[in-house]
């Protein structure tokens, strides 16, 4: 019988991104990644040893099957990932420190995608029990009123199964358009998650006029045990609700590629920590190791890493900590 340690519902993109830095008006080169929040989170607990399912849906197309691979490869399981021939695989690409250096901006062509015709009959009552925990975010809700709802019933279902809601604001306004908007539609699927990420923009957004400390708080009235705050290249903070407080600083990456796709590994290898039996401390500290990693390449998935991996740079970092933090 199949038994999954994490779902999630979400769209997965084939990624283009520039070889190039700068404006994608002088692209002439692109990289093909397969990305998208969900998908990068579930592969990179899948890295960490986890079994992982996404409900999704794909175009009837060359993308489509290229995701499909993507996904087996990752071992992810695929039983709710819908074919349909009527909308096309979602794609977006990727221009890199422009007009920032070291930020990355993204342009989607996903608005009518296959996975924004995602509805509640994508998200079945018998595939909620088979997992233990439910991996959300702010993004699958703001794909479409039908991927709204396909979200509050998955959300609606693990809360009523008993299952462990783990969610990432990942506000995007070029989806919502506007921030009422973001606010309104993310509230009610935050409560009762158990673990939030979130960052200072996110928080402003769902809590506006209120100071950080506030906005954690009002998380943990709506049913929240541990509340991250991620402070990108600042590192982050864990705020739990029995008061405890902590921040680590971020690693600082010899290169940065594309810091698109870090925060999400930075989810997985907290949460994987944390079931590990970590500390709070140490989860933070893995966390912005995977976090820096991920900066590294471009593509979101492709630097994740195993625990092996991270007790090889770890023990890299602790041993030149003075030099290199
Ligand atoms: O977290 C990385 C994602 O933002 C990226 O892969 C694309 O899923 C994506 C999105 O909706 O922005």
């Amino acid at each position: 019988m199949l038994n999954l340690d994490f779902i999630s519902i979400g769209e997965v993109l084939i990624q283009l991104n520039n070889i190039s830095p700068g404006p994608l008006r002088y692209a002439r080169y692109f990289e093909v990644h397969v990305a998208g929040a969900e998908f990068n989170v579930l592969t990179a607990l899948s890295k960490l040893g986890f079994q992982v399912g996404l409900i999704t849906r794909l175009g009837n197309d060359e993308f489509g099957e290229m995701v499909l691979r993507a996904l087996r490869a990752e071992n992810i399981d695929t039983t709710y990932v819908k074919i349909m021939d009527e909308a096309p695989t979602g794609i977006y690409f990727i221009q890199r420190h422009y007009p920032v250096p070291g930020k990355s901006t993204v342009f989607y062509y996903r608005h009518g995608s296959a996975a924004s015709y995602m509805n509640e009959e994508d998200v079945q009552e018998d595939y909620v029990k088979k997992a233990r925990r439910v991996f959300l975010t702010g993004i699958t809700p703001a794909l479409s009123e039908s991927c709204y709802r396909a979200v509050k019933k998955l959300h609606d279902l693990a809360h009523d199964l008993g299952k462990e809601i783990i969610f990432d604001t990942n506000i995007r306004l070029k989806l919502w358009k506007t921030a009422e908007n973001a606010r309104a539609k993310l509230l009610p699927l935050l409560q009762d998650s158990k673990i939030v990420f979130t960052n200072k923009e996110d928080l402003n957004i769902l809590f506006p006029q209120t100071t950080l400390e506030e906005a954690v708080s009002k998380l943990f009235q709506m049913g929240s045990d541990i509340v991250v705050v991620k402070l990108g290249e600042e590192g982050g903070s864990v705020y739990t609700k029995y008061g405890e407080a902590y921040y680590e600083k971020a690693y600082r990456a010899p290169i940065i590629e594309d810091v698109i796709g870090a925060g999400d590994a930075f989810d997985a290898v907290f949460i994987a920590s944390l079931l590990k039996g970590f500390s709070l401390r140490e989860a933070l500290k893995l966390a912005n190791l995977a976090g820096m990693m991920v900066v590294t390449v471009r593509g979101d998935i492709e630097a994740q890493p195993d625990w092996k991996a991270l007790e090889v740079l770890k023990k890299f970092y602790e041993e030149k900590m003075d030099i290199l933090r």
